[in-house]
């Protein structure tokens, strides 16, 4: 029955909506891993990707609060917090001094201020920036870029602009959630479209920043939402190619508002496999060894991820709703994962290419 799909793979042409379902509802895992394992190859040889990253979160107070959502908290309220751009960096600085390596990319993301300033986010980037000069950063979702935008009362290409100018380096892919109107009017009413989620990132790629694109999955969405949400992806990469990854992100039910339950092993394996097959345009698939655990992070490997992520150190968004792992791992426990899955682990930096480092 998939045989066509299988023909289609191995001949290098694309796959339709129509076929992404028939993955979805066959239960043929074997040939997701081997047909998702030869387009990976085709694209990046048996190399898996890790990187020395760190997450930080300047506030979890948020002005949309999604309904999906266990980190953000309302101002005010108990458990919320507020970092001051000092703190960030004497947080950064007393951590380097222990660090032996260096990390090389900072992923800074944090909720929808009601107060701070657009020049609050110009500063923290550039303090950064400043006393960390090869320091990768990467921040600010679609969501927070059009947030900075509307306080700011500047254009799209001129938030995005002002960021860059100040070291901003690229961005994450945070926010995309489910496109699909009906489904993300449940999950996150008060959140950006879709459409517009997608209208920042064709803004952000046109100056120049490179960034990744998520899919939150797992919780009240069909697989044609799914199929939905990966058909918008590509078609703006095809016009754009400012997409570097591709992040399926699994549900974490606990403490959020939607409640549910966790993904299934199968689901997460299926999902990446599939994501592999039909973002053609996409060079790299990340199985984010946070949310799916380290041991389907590495069964990933073998359905078509390239990229497990990263060192992390300290992770509040999964951990808030019920993350069933560590806040890190080190360079030595990512590389031996990506090992043991008998892939070659090449330390990367925040373009994919080759970190070298003296012995
Ligand atoms: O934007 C929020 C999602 C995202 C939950 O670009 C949840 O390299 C699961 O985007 N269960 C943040 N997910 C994480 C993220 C990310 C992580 C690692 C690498 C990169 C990258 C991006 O997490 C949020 C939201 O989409 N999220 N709550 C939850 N309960
Ligand atoms: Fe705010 Fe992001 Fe959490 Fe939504 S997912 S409530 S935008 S921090």
């Amino acid at each position: 029955m998939l045989d066509k799909i299988r023909n289609k793979v191995l001949s290098g042409k694309r796959l339709t909506e129509a076929d992404a379902l028939k993955l979805f509802r066959s239960d043929d895992i074997f040939l997701l891993a081997s047909l998702a394992s030869h387009t990976a190859e085709e694209k990046n040889g048996r190399k898996a990707y890790f990187i020395r990253n760190r997450h930080i979160n300047p506030t979890n107070i948020c002005v949309n609060r999604c309904r999906f959502c266990a980190f953000s908290r309302s101002k005010g309220q108990d458990g919320a917090y507020e970092m001051t751009i000092s703190e960030i960096l004497n947080k950064l600085k007393a951590e380097k001094a222990k660090l032996k390596v260096p990390y090389s990319e900072l992923h800074i993301v944090g909720g929808l201020h009601p107060d701070w300033p657009f020049t609050y986010y110009l500063e923290l980037v550039s303090t950064i920036k400043k006393n960390f000069p090869k320091l990768h950063i990467k921040a600010f979702t679609s969501v927070e870029i059009d947030y900075f935008s509307k306080i700011s009362g500047l254009s799209l290409e001129e938030t995005l602009k002002a960021l860059k100018s100040c070291g901003l380096g690229s961005m994450p892919g945070g926010g995309a959630e489910i496109f699909a109107p009906r489904i993300r009017n449940k999950l996150c009413p008060e959140k950006i479209s879709g459409d517009r989620w997608l209208e920042v990132m064709a803004e952000a790629h046109k100056v120049g920043l490179r960034t990744n694109a998520t899919m939150l999955y797992g919780h009240i969405e069909s697989y044609e939402d799914r199929i939905d949400h990966l058909q918008k992806l590509r078609k703006l990469q095809d016009k754009t190619g400012g997409f570097q990854a591709f992040i399926p992100l699994a549900y974490h039910p606990k403490n959020t508002e939607i409640k549910g339950s966790y993904t299934s092993g199968i689901d997460d394996l299926r999902t990446i496999a599939i994501s592999r097959l039909y973002l053609d345009n996409f060079q790299h698939i990340k199985a984010y060894w946070v949310m799916l655990g380290e041991k389907i992070s590495q069964l990933a490997l073998k359905f078509g991820a390239d990229d497990i992520d990263g060192t992390v150190i300290e992770e509040k968004i999964t951990h808030s709703a019920g993350a069933l792992t560590g806040e890190q791992l080190t360079a030595g426990q990512l590389s031996e994962l990506i090992k043991k899955a008998g892939r070659i682990p090449v330390e990367r930096d925040s373009f994919y290419r080759k970190v070298k480092r003296a012995e």
